[in-house]
């Protein structure tokens, strides 16, 4: 039985030899395992269905690998916090499908294949992610291991590798590609069903973590506070989404760019975790009676802007580098690289909000406070950072390292994306040429003032400490 699309999978030749693993060959008998990584959830999950499914046909058990990796690229206390209350939710629903969920701790190119032998797995399922760390465990645990591995792309709707073959150079291309593919894949999700096996199959791990009585690892950054006002876990990204639908979304199109509004979804936590399927919420958005050019409007941000960061992330390995600007923006840096800069601050500076931009340094205190700064005050916080380092370069560094920091949704392809099309004009175009950012689009602080109440937002903002 098969209810995933095969083009929804990618299935490496595992190149190991059985002297460099130690490994057995021929027939092996233990279970399916799905590597949980970036789709922490159990529902409307492909990666696990496939699991599931495979377990069927070889009459074996599935079972879930969970590998808790000590220093996430700069991931501290709050994001820790946050994703570790979600994997206590998956555990509780896994077990109700008696599908046993087993954490190992260490770097996932050594572990994943130590514990493989020591399952004697048969196969090994593993959801998707464009992001180099995620690509270079799995070339480490695909020479390391010798059975077969199966990687299914559950975070994106159309499978990243079938939208495009190619990097594209902007939404305007892309979208009419995804639209094409859409409702081959925007499609309900199967119900999961218990599996019942027997008890002769091993699944345990000799260095196997007990997720309850877990300690954040520790070697994390614990200045960070977690956050308060949003709830880790698929339920709450549940009631997240359909508070969303309730109350916010039929202003969304008309209120987005302002952030004293609020009329985000606040769902991107739950989506970089992978505690809710962007698929599922499409699906619920398109049920909503809200107004098509909302619904619209909303599938514009949820589906064309967030699988072209995968589509750029999976085929620009420099995603995190200015290598990755477009070559009308790279010439124009260049250019005005030696320009005087009106203003130049350290990192520390930057990361204390100590500028002489009020706005500025209330969006910074929002990420610091919220663990969410608002999607327009991001393109201005990066914009503005790039007009106040020595270079592009720094400008980019800076706002990686504060991004992924304190924003609950970092290390995401949105992210890097995010910030190279505020500093790089990645999926932008040329605009007016000015000092320092040349033709990179520029955003000012009355262009602001323009658009929404500056003050009321600063406001706002102060009072959240
Ligand atoms: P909503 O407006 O409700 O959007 C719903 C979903 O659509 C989001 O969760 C996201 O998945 C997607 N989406 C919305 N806007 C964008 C966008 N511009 N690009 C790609 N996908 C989008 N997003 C992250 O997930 N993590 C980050 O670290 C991140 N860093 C950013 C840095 C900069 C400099 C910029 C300009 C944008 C960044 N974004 C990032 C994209 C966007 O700001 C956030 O996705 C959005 O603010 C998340 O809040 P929301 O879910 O309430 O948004
Ligand atoms: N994924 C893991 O498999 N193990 C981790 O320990 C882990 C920590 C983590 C911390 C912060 C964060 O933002 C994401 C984190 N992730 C972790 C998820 C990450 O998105 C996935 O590993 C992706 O596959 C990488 O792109």
């Amino acid at each position: 039985m098969n209810r995933v699309d095969q083009r929804r999978i990618q299935l490496y030749p595992t190149g190991a030899t059985e002297k460099s693993t130690g490994a057995r060959k021929g027939s092996r008998k233990g279970p399916v395992v799905y590597w949980m990584s970036r789709d922490q959830r159990v529902e409307d999950n492909w990666a696990l269905v496939h699991a599931l499914d495979l377990a069927r046909t070889k009459k074996r058990p599935c079972m879930v690998l969970f590998c808790l990796v000590d220093w996430f690229k700069g991931a501290t206390l709050r994001q820790y916090r946050f994703m570790i209350d979600g994997l206590l939710a998956v555990e509780g629903k896994l077990r109700n499908l008696h599908v046993p969920l087993v954490v190992v701790e260490g770097d996932p190119g050594e572990v994943i294949p130590a514990s493989i032998e020591e399952l004697d797995a048969a196969s090994l399922v593993m959801d998707f992610s464009p992001l180099k760390i995620k690509r270079d465990w799995n070339q480490d645990i695909i020479e390391r291991s010798n059975i077969p591995f199966h990687e299914v792309d559950a975070h994106n709707i159309v499978p990243c590798w079938l939208a495009s073959k190619k990097q594209e150079y902007s939404a305007r291309f892309f979208r009419p590609k995804l639209f094409k593919l859409l409702p081959e894949f925007l499609t309900p999700f199967p119900q999961l069903v218990p599996q019942d096996f027997g008890d002769n199959v091993n699944v345990e791990i000799k260095h196997s973590i007990s997720l309850s009585s877990l300690e954040v690892p520790r070697l994390i950054d614990r200045d960070v506070k977690p956050v308060t006002w949003l709830e880790a876990g698929a339920s709450h990204g549940d009631r997240c989404l359909e508070n969303f639908l309730e109350n916010r979304i039929e202003n969304y199109v008309a209120l987005r760019n302002d952030p004293t509004k609020q009329v985000e979804s606040d769902l991107s936590p739950y989506l970089h975790f992978g505690h809710i399927s962007a698929q599922r919420v499409a699906l619920e958005v398109r049920a909503s009676g809200a107004r098509v050019d909302a619904r619209n409007g909303f599938i514009e941000q949820l589906v064309v802007r967030r699988e072209l960061s995968d589509n750029f992330c999976y085929y620009n390995r420099d995603y995190d580098s200015p290598r990755c600007f477009p070559n009308w923006a790279k010439t124009t840096l260049k250019a005005h690289e030696s320009d005087a800069r009106e203003y130049i601050y350290s990192l520390e500076e930057f990361e204390r909000g100590n500028t002489h931009d009020p706005l500025w340094n209330a969006a910074q205190l929002e990420m610091v406070q919220r663990g969410k700064m608002h999607n327009y005050m991001r393109m201005y916080w990066a914009k503005k950072i790039l007009e106040w380092t020595e270079t592009p370069k720094q400008a980019m560094d800076f706002a990686m390292k504060l991004n992924d920091k304190y924003e609950l949704d970092g290390r995401d392809p949105n992210g890097y994306v995010g910030i190279a099309w505020s500093i790089g004009g990645v999926h932008d175009r040329a605009w007016k040429e000015r000092p320092v950012l040349g033709k990179v689009r520029f955003m000012s602080y009355n262009g602001a003032k323009r658009k929404f109440d500056v003050e009321g937002y600063i406001k706002q903002v102060s009072d959240l400490t």
